[in-house]
């Protein structure tokens, strides 16, 4: 066995990203970080990047290739600059300091939006020396970010139904998610998501045949229904099906408004709504059904509509994905103005790990609640699981119980309540 010096344990020794392909089948970015020496490596770190579909517009940005190869999609430019002036700068350092690694690479692109490495390259760069870290100093990676935090496990939010860009159907709304927050734990949260989602499956067959149980990027269904109600109803009878209370599984949707707004109104069940048309149709759907979750009700510069919402269903959480895109000043400017009372965070949106933090860290200091999210293209990395517990976030998000890199992240979780043991809890919502 060979001996690895305690002051070489944690130098970074070797960066190395591939292309390798997300649930959508696109390319997306693999990086491997190793810690220690060449003979004997004591800490390794894997993960990649996730993709979205609905796209926030001041999202960092995702580096693509724009040539033949993949339509345009390919990302061997954000590789390539991993492998070479990431990689150069990277080793030599303490795979420890994240926020110094983070930071390094951020003053290294000197762009606002990660132009120039692309927030893709830095993203997975970030996450897998996250992973190494841990890995070097023999600790799981929810407690190695996690630091002090008594640990919580999140309240998985489920996309069982799917519209928007995300399927092809005529629903407006993008998610229509489901809540077990009146489970004992986790695992039995899960459970109880899972049986809902099969009791779906049969309602829609039921109403609409077997080609509506199709599933959308997320797992989700994708019946061909265009009014929102609909879903909501096929959503109630799943939940009354599976032998749940109302209060039991609770409803959340993210409206993803921003893809149906044309530029003065919103183009919603063969409607066209105001602001204020759109926030009273909101107001009735929380009076009649049992929502606990709006995210992104308005287009993604709404601030003001978000701000109203906000006051007017005050018990609801009022979620901002699209409006806060996990970055520190948007959030600022929506805690100003009372705009929502919940971020959405996506590690992809603003490039670094840390960075994300800083978000969240904010949110919570500022009374917001947090809803740690996947993208709609995935892949088998389940770092957000580990990073929704280290944060002790309200939520998770990250599509329907089915589909294995949704299934992935909800079954790390699993991995984590049975690693914390007693002194695992459920947070109540
Ligand atoms: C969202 C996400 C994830 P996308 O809008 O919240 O569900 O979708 O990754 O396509 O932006
Ligand atoms: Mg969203």
């Amino acid at each position: 066995m060979s001996y690895v010096g305690k002051e070489n344990k944690y130098r970074i020794e070797k960066v190395y990203a591939r292309e390798i392909l997300d649930s959508r089948g696109y390319p997306t970015i693999e990086v491997d970080v190793y810690a220690g020496s060449d003979s004997s490596y004591s800490g390794f770190g894997r993960a990649s990047v996730p993709s979205g579909a609905s796209t926030g517009t001041n999202e960092a940005l995702e580096l693509r290739d724009n040539d033949e190869r993949y339509g345009g999609k390919g990302v061997l430019d954000a590789i390539n600059n991993i492998n070479t002036l990431i990689e150069t700068e990277l080793v030599g350092m303490d795979v420890r300091d994240q926020r110094e690694i983070d930071e390094m690479m951020i003053a290294m692109d000197g762009t606002e939006n990660k132009m120039n490495l692309g927030a893709n390259a830095i993203l997975g760069v970030s996450l897998a020396v996250a992973k190494a870290a841990s890995d070097s100093l023999d600790m799981p990676l929810y407690r190695y970010l996690g630091g002090s935090n008594s640990f919580m496990l999140p309240v998985p939010t489920m996309n069982v139904l799917n519209g928007g860009q995300h399927a092809g159907n005529d629903l407006a709304i993008q998610e229509f998610m489901i809540q077990p927050k009146g489970a004992e734990n986790y695992a039995e949260a899960l459970r109880m998501g899972a049986e809902t989602y099969h009791e779906l499956e049969k309602v829609l067959i039921e109403k609409y045949g077997r080609a509506s149980t199709n599933v959308g990027f997320e797992g989700g269904f994708a019946p061909p229904i265009s009014l929102t109600v609909d879903a909501l109803d096929a959503l109630l009878q799943a939940v009354d099906n599976a032998g749940y209370s109302q209060s039991d599984i609770t409803i959340g949707l993210d409206a993803a408004a921003s893809e149906f707004y044309d530029g003065s109104h919103y183009l919603i069940d063969g409607k066209k709504m105001s602001s204020g048309e759109l926030t009273d149709f909101y107001l009735e759907l929380i009076n009649t059904y049992p929502i606990i979750l709006i995210e992104d009700p308005f287009y993604e510069e709404a601030f003001e509509d978000f701000a109203t919402l906000t006051s007017e269903a005050w018990e609801t959480l009022i979620v901002g994905d699209d409006l806060f895109v996990t970055n520190v000043d948007r959030l600022s400017r929506g805690l100003e103005l009372g705009a929502a009372n919940s971020l959405l965070l996506k590690v992809n949106q603003i490039g670094t790990l840390s960075e994300a933090f800083d978000a969240a860290l904010l949110a919570q200091r500022s009374g917001y609640s947090v809803v740690v999210s996947h993208r709609s293209a995935e892949t088998e990395d389940t770092t957000i699981a580990d990073i929704a517990v280290a944060l002790g976030a309200e939520l998770i998000k990250t599509g329907a119980p089915a589909r294995s890199e949704r299934t992935a992240k909800y079954n790390q979780l699993l991995r984590i309540e049975e690693d914390l043991g007693e002194a695992a809890q459920y947070v109540q919502l």
